[in-house]
């Protein structure tokens, strides 16, 4: 028997290999592995797993026996072949049938995100985002940077409305959205969040403002179910005017951008909002310490490699929204991944 393992050691490990965890996660997605077993009419073993996706049988062997303990496969032993289905999490959310499937944004983390964040050490010298390192493109325009092609644009937008089929509902319902009936999604991608609200409350019509390359691939490759209460208007919220509206949603929008451009943006919602509306706000909110949650903090660096902003704590969202003008301050945690903030702009 030998002594016990040093935990600090142990950990020092975990995190040593984390990335590896990733990479098993991408590959199999790109390699098509959770469609192929959904489509299965029951498990596979190896050699039809290997001969279905078109890989080696010593490579697929490995990788699906790397997918039984991290729960994305579950293995059946008996008669001594090893035969493989999805799990639970796998059949949710890694196969392309599924309605809250998540493989676009996984295959967008697996390759522009985890290419920019080879270079962290960069970052954190220069402390700017990675995007001429990394892709060769000049990052002064962020956007133009982040839609470097069409297909990058494409990926990008349907990567990151994925996560509104699980999370959106929640950060919706986190306030009593029904009094407000004109919506505006500033910077709202392809409009599923949008949708959700249009569910949610059928009551409102919701305006997503969209630079007029997204509404574009918008409407060729991602439609929208709710015409009649969803609509697209092309504009840039730097510089165009802001549709009226009673409501101003920003999820996921002020993260990417500097205090100065995050007060620039939210003095302009002010101006374009009606006294008695408001702004929600939809982010993952920071500790009021600052110091977790962790996929918060590593949330900032993302922010740091690929764009110009960080995650924030609630004191400092609501500093932003009252240099604006916004009062009724008022956070909501809602136990999903983002969390809501609701401020509103007076009555005269
Ligand atoms: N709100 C969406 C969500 O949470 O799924 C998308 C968030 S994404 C991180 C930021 C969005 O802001 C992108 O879709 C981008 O096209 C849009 N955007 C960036 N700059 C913009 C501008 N100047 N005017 C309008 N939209 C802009
Ligand atoms: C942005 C969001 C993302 C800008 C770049 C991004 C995401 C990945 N790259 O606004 C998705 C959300 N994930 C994180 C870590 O923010």
């Amino acid at each position: 028997m030998g002594s016990a393992l040093d935990p600090a050691f142990r950990l020092l490990q975990e995190h040593a290999h984390g990335f590896m965890v990733s990479q098993v996660l991408f590959a199999a997605c790109e390699l098509g592995l959770f469609d192929l077993l959904a489509e299965a009419p029951g498990p596979l073993d190896v050699a039809a797993i290997s001969e279905g996706l078109g890989a080696s049988p010593r490579g697929t062997e490995l990788l699906l026996e790397a997918c039984v303990p991290l729960r994305l496969l579950d293995v059946d032993t008996r008669g001594g072949t090893a035969r493989y289905a999805n799990s639970e999490l796998a059949r949710a959310y890694l196969t392309s049938r599924s309605p809250t499937g998540q493989r676009a944004m996984l295959r967008y983390l697996g390759s522009t995100t985890y290419r920019c964040w080879g270079h962290l050490a960069d970052a954190v010298r220069q402390g700017s985002n990675q995007y001429q390192r990394a892709f060769g493109v000049p990052a002064g325009d962020l956007f133009s940077a982040i839609y470097r092609s069409p297909a990058e644009r494409l990926q990008f937008t349907r990567g990151l409305q994925e996560i509104w089929s699980v999370d959106g509902r929640r950060v919706l319902t986190a306030f009593d959205l029904s009094p407000f009936h004109r919506i505006c999604d500033l910077g709202g991608g392809a409009g599923a969040l949008a949708q959700e609200c249009a569910c949610v409350y059928p009551g409102c019509h919701v305006t997503v403002l969209e630079v007029p390359e997204v509404v574009q691939t918008a409407r060729a490759h991602l439609p929208l179910q709710t015409e009649g209460q969803v609509g697209f208007r092309e504009g840039d919220f730097f510089e165009d005017p802001l549709p009226e509206a009673d409501l101003y949603i920003l999820a996921r929008v002020l993260h990417d951008w500097s205090d100065e451009k995050c007060s620039r943006l939210l003095a302009r919602v002010h101006h374009a909002c009606r006294p008695g509306g408001g702004v929600l706000v939809v982010e993952r909110v920071l500790d009021a310490d600052g110091r977790g949650p962790l996929a918060t903090l590593l949330g900032s660096l993302n922010m740091l490699l690929q764009a110009e902003g960080r995650e924030r704590t609630a004191a400092q969202f609501r500093a932003l929204l009252a240099a604006a003008g916004f009062g009724g301050f008022a956070l909501r945690r809602t136990g999903g991944v983002h969390d809501a903030i609701l401020a509103t702009k007076a009555l005269p």
